[in-house]
């Protein structure tokens, strides 16, 4: 144990309140970002950071209506519905992840929630496949029980994502066909089994900074905190009501992520979708800000992200080395190590 992980979870706070975080996320710019990268030296290598990949293993048909999804059956979108994945295809894309550099896999459903059977048995394969890879494995399915949460655990699953998203009030304009409170339940299970928290949200919706600031919020009164906090831009899908949202200003996304680095110390917080959009100065921002994961990758789960090569290129500019597996060095903060060239 090094002095960067001896601290226990609870000499964080989980208790801010919303007008302590506006007060935050409104500070001057250059201010902000000091105080967000002074957090960020005290708890993690600056020089580090995290690569997952992803991959949908069923994609498309999916029965809720997020307004800014293309996997929603109930928009015109460009998305076709797919089977699921066979098993060997997925070790097959985790493998190659690995080979690029990425340390954890995650695995997206576009489900409303998990169902006991044969889909969830191969889902449960598949996280036995890529644990035994060396990989970390991550998964986002919807919806979970106590007891699936559990079974996931079993099969050796890392991380569970399930995004907040947004606040409880501008929730219901995103999404009809469930609740917040169903959110926060799904993650009081998962934590229930032991299994790594990751969630987040997306900014670029037409929320308020208020909006923004109440998610982080939310996710900062979790104890623990999250393990990670992916924040998202929106990746406007057309045929879904956001197709014609206008882009987020960086600079709002830089701020989004200098709180939840302020408020989550902790947490791995990934500059997640809508990095294709992004200049490789905001990236570089977002990273100073705090932000230390990004998805690597030609692919998210159904859009585009910016090839391995041009990411190689803005890591080493940026002066970041990947990390390896967290699970692999547990009470220690890991060495990153150059990307290997194929
Ligand atoms: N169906 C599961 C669920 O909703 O939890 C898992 C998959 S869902 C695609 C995972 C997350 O991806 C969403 O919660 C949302 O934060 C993010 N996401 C989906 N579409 C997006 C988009 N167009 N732009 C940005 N983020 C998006
Ligand atoms: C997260 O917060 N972002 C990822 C992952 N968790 C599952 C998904 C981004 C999806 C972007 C739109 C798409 O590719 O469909
Ligand atoms: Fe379905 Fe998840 Fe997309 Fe919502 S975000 S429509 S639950 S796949």
């Amino acid at each position: 144990m090094n002095a960067l992980s001896e601290a226990p979870a609870s000499q964080f706070r989980h208790d801010w309140s919303i007008e302590e975080v506006l007060a935050l996320y409104e500070l001057p710019l250059l201010e902000l970002i000091h105080r967000a990268h002074l957090v960020h030296r005290a708890h993690h290598r600056p020089d580090a950071i995290q690569l997952c990949t992803l991959l949908s293993i069923k994609t498309g048909g999916c029965p809720e209506d997020c307004a800014y999804c293309s996997q929603s059956s109930r928009y015109e979108t460009p998305t076709r519905p797919e089977p699921m994945l066979r098993l060997e295809e997925v070790v097959a894309r985790a493998q190659a992840a690995k080979e690029k550099g990425a340390t954890r896999f995650c695995m997206g459903a576009a489900w409303r929630e998990v169902k006991d059977g044969p889909a969830f048995e191969r889902v449960l394969e598949m996280v036995r496949a890529v644990r035994a890879l060396g990989l970390e494995a991550c998964a986002t399915l919807g919806m979970l029980t106590e007891e699936q949460a559990l079974r996931l655990k079993e099969a050796g699953l890392s991380a569970y994502n399930h995004n907040l998203d947004t606040s409880p009030e501008f929730y219901r304009s995103i999404i009809s066909t469930r609740r917040f409170e169903e959110r926060l339940q799904t993650i009081r299970n998962v934590m229930k089994a032991g299994i790594s928290v990751c969630s987040g949200g997306i900014i670029g919706m037409g929320e308020s900074a208020r909006d923004r600031c109440e998610m982080l919020r939310i996710l900062a009164s979790l104890n623990p905190h999250p393990e990670s906090v992916p924040i998202n831009a929106l990746v406007p899908i057309p045929g879904t009501p956001l197709a014609d949202r206008p882009p987020i200003d960086p600079l709002e996304l830089v701020r989004t992520i200098a709180v939840a680095r302020i408020l989550m110390p902790k947490a791995i917080v990934r500059l997640s979708a809508g990095r294709k959009a992004l200049s490789r100065e905001a990236q570089i921002l977002c990273f100073l800000a705090g932000a230390n994961s990004i998805f690597y990758g030609e692919r998210l789960l159904t859009t585009g992200n910016p090839d391995t090569d041009s990411d190689k290129k803005l890591l080493e500019e940026a002066g970041l080395l990947p990390l390896p597996p967290l699970s692999e060095s547990p009470g220690e903060t890991p060495c990153p190590a150059p990307l290997q060239s194929p």
